[in-house]
């Protein structure tokens, strides 16, 4: 038996209706004509329910579709973990290489394309969390056919290739929520996460271990990351939770200052210094004092916006800042972009200008 040939677990691993594998290369004829109980071979077949069996033993009873080339088949099977095992041992017997657990970009083989860029785009399909993002990727089909076909110059090319935003919208940017204590970082997160996800509560040092989850803002999944309030203590466990989190902070592609408008602590100050790059948000705007001066004038390398976590207000300026930071406001989705920072790469170091649709693919 060859061994090119493959088996891919195209489903998600766990309890399911339906599992489908998928396998492919010479093999696989000869593995149906062996397996299944009826007509089961023929080139001509597309698709077929039959018992799945290994000699005496029945496995299961799947729906086989078997592609136009005879190389691949697409097995639908019930979706208990023992079948789907069963099945993944009896291929492996043949020779065929099971992959269990697919990553992103999906193989090659598992996904049906015309094209290098249908192809480039299906494979990292699953990576898309919202319909934006959907609906962003899957643009990219006709916007990179078009572009193909015009002959597009160099100096286009590498334009289009600072354009970040689809790569933001696949990639799960990290978003960090930072500040002294009790300034309501917890209380903005929540209203972010849309759910009740870190505890709140009129006491400094309420979050410990900080708090990660994915956070939709208006079409654009980010890992949102609550930390503990940053200050000098002699709580053991806290500074350990500090200290923990500064290393979240460090990795964050977007710091979100929170601080309270009416005091600047040294600490405070220290903070945005460590971040020029961050938003600095003023909550409890609504408790602000008269003595108050207006944002800039405190924060004048920040942008600075005013927020009342607890009601909500300023919340859809926030989120449009954030995803103005990120290249994701307003956007054009027919425009060609590139999808992963190795194809924004590969689009720099094009050389050509005679470029064809499996050229500008990395
Ligand atoms: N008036 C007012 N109260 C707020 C606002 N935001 C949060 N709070 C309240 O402030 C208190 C502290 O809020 P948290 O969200 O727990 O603050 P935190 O910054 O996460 O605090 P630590 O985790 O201890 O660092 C809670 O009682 C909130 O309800 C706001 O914009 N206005
Ligand atoms: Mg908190």
């Amino acid at each position: 038996m060859p061994s090119s040939n493959q088996a891919f677990v195209l489903t998600a691993p766990g309890p399911a209706a339906i599992s489908v594998v998928r396998i492919t290369g010479e093999g696989v004829v000869p593995f149906l004509q062996q397996h299944l109980s009826s007509t089961a071979g023929s080139r001509t077949l597309v698709c077929i329910h039959a018992n799945l069996h290994d000699d005496d033993e029945v496995i299961d009873d799947p729906v086989v579709v078997v592609h136009e080339n005879a190389r691949t088949a697409d097995l639908s099977l019930h979706g208990g973990p023992w079948v789907v095992k069963r099945c993944l041992q009896l291929l492996a017997k043949h020779g065929f290489a099971v992959h269990d657990r697919l990553a992103t970009p999906l193989p090659a083989a598992t996904v049906d394309a015309d094209d290098a860029i249908e192809q480039a785009i299906l494979q990292l399909l699953p990576l898309a969390r919202t319909e934006l993002a959907v609906r962003a990727l899957l643009k990219q089909i006709p916007a990179w056919q078009k572009l193909s076909a015009s002959n597009p110059s160099l100096n286009q090319l590498h334009q289009i290739a600072a354009d970040s935003a689809l790569i933001n919208l696949l990639r799960l940017p990290r978003l960090a929520i930072i500040g002294p204590p009790n300034v309501g970082k917890s209380t903005l997160a929540n209203q972010l996460f849309a759910q009740q996800r870190s505890i709140t509560a009129d006491l400094p040092g309420t979050t410990r271990d900080w708090v990660g989850a994915i956070a939709y803002i208006d079409g654009l999944a980010v890992m949102l990351i609550d930390t503990p309030g940053q200050r000098r203590t002699d709580d053991t466990i806290e500074h350990a939770a500090i200290q923990i989190s500064h290393r979240q902070i460090s990795t964050a592609d977007l710091v979100l200052i929170v601080i309270d408008p009416d005091t600047t602590t040294d600490q405070t100050r220290q903070l945005l210094n460590q971040h020029p790059a961050g938003i600095v948000i003023q909550n409890k705007s609504d408790l602000a004092g008269s003595c108050s001066k207006p944002a800039e004038q405190h924060h004048p390398q920040h942008q600075v916006l005013a927020t009342v976590a607890t009601t909500g207000h300023g919340l859809d300026q926030l989120r449009l800042t954030i995803k103005q930071h990120f290249g994701c406001a307003n956007l054009n989705l027919d425009q060609p972009r590139p999808w992963s920072i190795d194809h924004a790469q590969h689009l720099l170091n094009l050389t050509t200008s005679t470029l064809d649709i499996t050229s500008i693919t990395p």
